[in-house]
């Protein structure tokens, strides 16, 4: 870093756009019309109709001029592409794992790997659900145990790693039903469903060291590594000189293996990959990648798809990169905040997130508040965002709804494509939305698909 940036205290991008991409705007009977189309889901409305499309930081990243060039470099080989070993090589290199496969994205590689590691009846501990990590894990017959610290139920409280495992929990569990239950811990980095929650290092070591003592694995849900990686420099003792590459190193290390989304950290707009250090696990997952995915050297990506990430997973360990990642979602929750809008917090690392449940406290939860909410801010605006709460949340297998604590509206920021005048647009919004909020009357479920309801389900106004 040079002197002078580094004398300064204001930051920007570490980037300049070499391309860009024009956006649309509509009237808001354009937008009355296709959210009631579209059946108050945001997941049903055309792009075409949305301005600035904060659903998902998923798929949704710009990539660098590096990448787009890679992609020139992509082997097509059906059968041991360069373009895998070269993905093979990153991995090995920044997290480390020894065995890696590919996969067409995230919940590819949750489905091989829960496969493999779960047999029915036993069950998986972890830091809080992830849908699609959740129902790949059930139907392999496992069951779900959320060990999460309770702070993370709270969206008030402070805790600065909210994403932290109760190991209490965790040593309960492990007594009442014995270690050889327990398929293995499904520990995410940066929590997602949290608000975005990182785990500490010191967390993390503990859990690391109760685990080698009852022969337990951790696997590692990646898919925001260096996102966690950057709070652990900022926060916790002992990390503030070490780099994000360094320190995601020594969470990759502390784990037995790991299942990733790369449409996230690693920048690119398709692909994820399983990884193990044990070889038993590897030669399974190796099998029968090529019954869902492909060979095992693509995975159902492209050569140029390997080469993508492979780059991505270098520029995400930029420690310029992240600082202005992480600041631009701080930039937009610190106004939303100062607007008085209920948030969750503290800020987390891929998004806002809305507390709908204060945000729109006359409504109960099974009128769907945050879903509600997100029909309104897109009826406003054109913004588009995600309901995480009751819909998401979806059903327990024996049908019952689960009534999740935290009720939340997700304003996700994809990385490296909107600017701090896209974030002021839409603060301006919120608090739009937020003025006229006591006559947002709720939504009534009319479809509801089987599985992750909240893809597909659709609803009406309550009048
Ligand atoms: C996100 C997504 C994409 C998504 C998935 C399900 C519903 C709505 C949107 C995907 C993740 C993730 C974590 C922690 C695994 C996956 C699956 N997140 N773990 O947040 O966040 O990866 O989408 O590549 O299959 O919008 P995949």
């Amino acid at each position: 870093m040079s002197e002078v940036i580094k004398a300064r205290s204001s930051w920007a991008e570490p980037y300049k756009m070499k391309m860009v991409e024009l956006l649309k705007t509509t009237t808001k009977a354009h937008r009355l019309k296709a959210i009631q189309k579209a059946g108050y889901n945001t997941f049903l409305l055309p792009s075409e109709d949305v301005y600035i499309d904060l659903l998902t930081d998923s798929g949704t990243n710009a990539m660098s001029d590096r990448q787009w060039s890679a992609f020139m470099l992509g082997d097509e080989a059906y059968a041991g592409s360069k373009s895998y070993f070269r993905l093979e090589a990153a991995i090995q290199k920044f997290y480390g794992y020894k065995y890696i496969i590919p996969t067409h994205q995230g919940r590819g590689a949750e489905n091989i790997l829960s496969q493999v590691m779960i047999k029915p009846g036993q069950i998986i501990p972890g830091n809080m659900y992830f849908t699609t990590t959740r129902v790949h894990q059930e139907l392999a017959g496992g069951k779900f145990y959320d060990i999460i610290i309770e702070e993370a139920h709270d969206p008030n409280n402070l805790h600065p790693f909210k994403g932290n495992i109760d190991i209490q929990k965790l040593d309960e569990l492990v007594k009442k039903n014995g270690a050889e239950k327990i398929a293995y811990i499904s520990l995410a980095s940066n929590v997602n469903m949290a608000g975005g929650q990182p785990f500490s290092m010191e967390n993390l070591k503990q859990l690391h060291q109760y685990t080698r003592k009852h022969n337990i694995q951790i696997i590692h849900d990646m898919t925001r590594v260096a996102e966690n990686a950057y709070f652990i420099q900022q926060r916790e003792p002992g990390y503030r000189k070490k780099s994000i590459r360094q320190i995601v190193k020594e969470i990759c290390s502390l784990t037995d293996g790991a299942t990733m989304s790369a449409k996230k950290d690693a920048l690119v707009n398709i692909g994820g990959f399983m990884a193990t250090n044990d070889y038993k696990v590897y030669e399974e997952a190796r099998n029968l990648v090529v019954v869902y995915e492909g060979l095992h050297t693509y995975g159902g990506l492209a050569g140029r798809d390997m080469e993508a990430i492979a780059v991505g997973i270098e520029e995400s360990l930029d420690d310029q990169h992240q600082k202005a990642r992480i600041g631009q979602v701080h930039y937009l929750g610190n106004k939303i905040k100062s607007a008085g809008i209920p948030i969750v917090q503290p800020i987390g690392g891929h998004g806002v997130f809305i507390d709908a449940k204060s945000f729109l406290p006359h409504l109960p939860q099974d009128l769907f508040p945050a879903q509600s909410l997100a029909a309104e801010l897109y009826i406003e605006s054109g913004i588009r965002t995600m309901e995480r709460g009751i819909v998401s949340a979806g059903r327990r297998p024996n049908g019952e709804n689960y009534y999740p604590n935290l009720e939340l509206v997700r304003l996700t920021i994809p990385r490296r494509v909107y600017t701090q005048a896209h974030m002021d647009v839409i603060a301006e919004s919120v608090s739009a939305v937020f003025q006229r909020r006591s006559r947002i009357k709720g939504l009534k479920m009319i479809y509801e698909p089987k599985y992750l309801r909240f893809f597909q389900a659709t609803f009406e106004k309550i009048k």
